[in-house]
């Protein structure tokens, strides 16, 4: 494995309700990266991170587990949690060491009692959030109604980057008011082709578009000032304005998958990659003890131990972070 540099390492947790497609997920990161050939599933109790007999036997993530992707020049640590109430603890710390939490909600159940439940945490300890809309592919998915339902619940931090073209069954395309790219991918999933953005869609990515960059604007004086100026945002800006919004909580962008199909989380860690803070790049105003340890390569170590396991099936390490 390569070296990285602190910049290029992102430590994200994958949080949501149970079933909502976590470990599938983890799964396909881990796939779409290359670091493993072959995909196992939930069903089949071979996946990388539901590793224990317990989970096999209950069809349940029960612990959380850290594993670890590379995507492009960056290094994804990833904790991969349970949804069940009954395993909070786990989802509690594993948010606690995180620097951004991929809130994945289902695209039919939406925002349920355990996204609820496992939100306190994330805005306890105010860690920047992407909001994954997954199972897509799913016959009664609804991303209009799911994402009312998170406007409602997480408030108007709540911006669109991505739109299903056409969910349910028949998924395989998205929209990334980003890029203005429509993303069209094959049947296996996978690479998607980038296409133009199709006639009947340009009022609605005209329209989103404008408000991705006014959400991307309004957190910084620099950026507002740009924007009032050229009246846009290119996409460079657009990424360090949404950045500053996720420090602040104040942008909670929405992505879309259907990570059983392997469609859309290449996107998604590009994301993490461009976007996501890293742990240097988080105020740490509140500790006490920050002066003390600044978190650079030549600082005396300081760190907090999340999970002091190691997974057999990845040989990864101890979750470690400072
Ligand atoms: N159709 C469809 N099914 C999915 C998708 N992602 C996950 N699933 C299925 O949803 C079920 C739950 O998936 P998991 O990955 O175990 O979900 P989880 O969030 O890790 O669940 P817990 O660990 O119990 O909280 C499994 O049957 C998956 O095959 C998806 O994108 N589309
Ligand atoms: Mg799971």
């Amino acid at each position: 494995m390569k070296t990285y540099d602190e910049k290029h390492i992102k430590n994200v947790v994958l949080i949501g309700a149970a079933k909502s497609g976590k470990t599938t997920l983890a799964e396909d990161m881990l796939f779409e990266a290359g670091i493993i050939p072959k995909r196992g599933s939930v069903e089949e109790r071979n996946t990388i991170s539901d590793y224990h007999e317990v989970e096999h036997a209950r069809g349940n993530s029960v612990y959380a587990t850290t594993l670890h992707t590379e995507w492009r020049d960056y290094k994804i640590n990833i904790i991969d949690t349970p949804g069940l109430e009954d395993f909070m603890g786990e989802v509690a710390s594993s948010i606690r060491v995180c620097d951004t939490a991929v809130m994945l909600l289902h695209a039919y159940n939406g925002v349920e009692v355990g996204t609820e439940q496992i939100w306190d945490y994330v805005d306890r300890y105010n860690k920047p959030t992407i909001l994954a809309i997954n199972q897509l592919d799913h016959e009664n998915a609804n991303y209009q109604q799911v994402l009312e339902q998170a406007r409602r619940f997480f408030g108007p931090a709540v911006t669109v980057m991505q739109y299903p073209v056409n969910q349910g069954p028949g998924f395989n395309a998205i929209i990334d008011l980003l890029k203005m790219t429509m993303y069209r991918f094959p049947a296996g999933g996978g690479k998607p082709e980038k296409l133009p953005i199709p006639e009947e869609e340009k009022t609605q990515a005209d329209e989103w578009h404008n408000t991705l960059v006014e959400k991307a604007a309004e957190n910084d004086d620099a950026l507002m000032e740009l924007y009032f100026e050229k009246g846009s945002l290119d996409e460079d800006e657009l990424r360090q304005g949404l950045k500053i919004g996720m420090m602040k909580h104040q942008v909670f962008p929405v992505f879309c998958l259907s990570a059983l199909r392997n469609m859309g989380s290449g996107r998604m860690m590009g994301f993490i990659d461009n976007v996501a803070p890293s742990a240097v790049e988080m105020p740490r105003k509140s500790r006490k003890t920050a002066a003390k340890y600044p978190t650079t390569p030549l600082a005396p170590p300081a760190c907090s131990c999340s999970r002091p396991s190691w997974n057999p099936t990845s040989a990864n390490s101890p979750s470690l972070k400072s």
